[in-house]
């Protein structure tokens, strides 16, 4: 398969926590469990992927600058950086790949400040609000693009 088919999947600050920490309102699952099922849709849709994750914004803007060479598209859910980074917004631009930004919490319920995402405006589109499912639906989305 051609470089450009493989999707990078990346996670943002302290999405490992995910299933220890709120399950009320991000699920029981850990990030691995997810990934699981990530990389099982993968295979079924014959795309190559590779899913990281950071605490650190400036890790998340150095993945993202070093994509274009070895990726055709982007998932991707910033986490709290959704809310503050315009470096985020910035590199995805200038990587000029296709973006899927996903939420597992449906942003637009919540606090107030987690209705603004500086990463949307950058992104072919968004998806929130499905839990595990929202990874899934980034996915499909992101190969549409490749
Ligand atoms: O809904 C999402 O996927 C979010 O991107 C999750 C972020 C949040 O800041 C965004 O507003 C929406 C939070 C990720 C942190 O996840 C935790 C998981 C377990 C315990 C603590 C945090």
């Amino acid at each position: 398969m051609a470089k450009k088919k493989k999707v990078l999947v990346l996670n943002g600050p302290n999405l490992n926590l995910l299933g220890k920490r709120q399950p009320e309102i991000y699920g029981r699952l850990t990030l691995d469990q997810i990934n699981k099922k990530i990389h099982a849709l993968a295979k079924e849709l014959r795309v190559e992927i590779d899913i990281r994750q950071s605490n650190s914004e400036g890790e998340l803007v150095d993945w993202i600058q070093a994509a274009p060479g070895n990726f055709g598209a982007i998932v991707i859910n910033p986490a709290a950086y959704t809310h503050s980074s315009v470096a985020i917004r910035d590199a995805i631009i200038a990587a000029g790949i296709p973006a899927v930004e996903v939420h597992m919490s449906n942003i637009y319920k919540r606090e107030e400040f987690r209705r603004h995402s500086y990463v949307a405006g950058a992104a072919v589109g968004q998806i929130a609000g499905f839990g595990v499912e929202s990874y899934l639906l980034g996915l499909r989305a992101a190969v549409r693009q490749l």
